[in-house]
């Protein structure tokens, strides 16, 4: 169990993530001190791991192998585990992740079939010790949904391009790992409107927080207070 509270979002392409996290960043900067709190995309986030984001998702003269596409992705989360999510964790902070090892699972093991989910979750534990999410959202959407909002937004990056089966083999990576450990995921329908989602989503983390000892959106308004 971490010590501050780690939550990831999850899900396929188009699927609303960062539409849910800049709703979710607005509500922390306006509740919670900014100590208290970390945003970070996977991969990125560090800024070795945010040239690794570019190698992985848009270089194209020599074409990442899958598995080289898998370890690249595990590169990349080495360095943003270790050098900032397990050190806020430590300091009590909450951490919201735009994506995490759930996404390996779908994508590099049941869609690209690299290996196994099992396989990939030794390897994570390998490369980032035993951290693991407290609370995931998985925006669930069908691929079909997705590729239609996916329509004229611009250019896609090598990921994106895939095919149908390839995001529907992503779909069933997220139904599995979610059955798996069904205590920290909360399934929500991607289809509902941003704003429906969201609250579902604000109604789940004010659940956690009142369980945990991490900070609580009182916390702004109480130093606040105290000036
Ligand atoms: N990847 C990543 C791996 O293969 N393995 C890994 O281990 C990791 C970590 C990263 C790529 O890398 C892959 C997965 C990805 O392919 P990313 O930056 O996370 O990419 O990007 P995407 O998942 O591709 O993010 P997108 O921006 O495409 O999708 P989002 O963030 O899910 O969706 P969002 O919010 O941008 O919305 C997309 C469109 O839908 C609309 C929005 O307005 C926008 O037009 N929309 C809605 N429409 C209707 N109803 C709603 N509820 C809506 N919410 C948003």
């Amino acid at each position: 169990m971490n010590k501050g509270l780690f939550i990831t979002i999850e899900g396929g392409e188009a699927c609303g993530k960062t539409t849910q996290v800049r709703k979710l960043n607005e509500y922390f900067n306006n509740n919670f001190n900014s100590n208290d709190f970390m945003f970070v995309r996977e991969p990125g986030g560090t800024p070795l791991a945010e040239e690794l984001r570019k190698l992985i998702l848009n270089y194209n003269e020599d074409k990442p192998l899958p598995m080289t596409e898998l370890l690249m992705f595990c590169a990349a989360r080495s360095q943003l585990c270790h050098n900032l999510i397990i050190p806020a964790l430590e300091e009590g902070k909450i951490v919201i992740a735009d994506r995490f090892y759930d996404s390996t699972i779908a994508y590099q093991g049941s869609a690209r079939k690299v290996m196994s989910a099992k396989e990939i979750l030794n390897l994570t534990k390998l490369v980032i010790g035993d951290l693991k999410p407290d609370l995931t959202f998985y925006l669930k959407l069908s691929p079909e949904e997705a590729f239609k909002r996916k329509t004229g937004l611009g250019e896609l990056d090598r990921i994106e391009l895939e095919g149908m089966n390839f995001h529907k083999d992503v779909a069933k990576g997220y139904d599995f790992i979610s059955s798996l450990e069904k205590e920290r995921f909360c399934i929500i329908d991607a289809s509902k409107t941003p704003d429906e989602i969201f609250s579902i989503i604000k109604a789940e983390i004010e659940k956690h927080l009142k369980k945990s000892r991490v900070a609580s959106p009182v916390s702004k308004s109480e130093d606040e207070n105290s000036i």
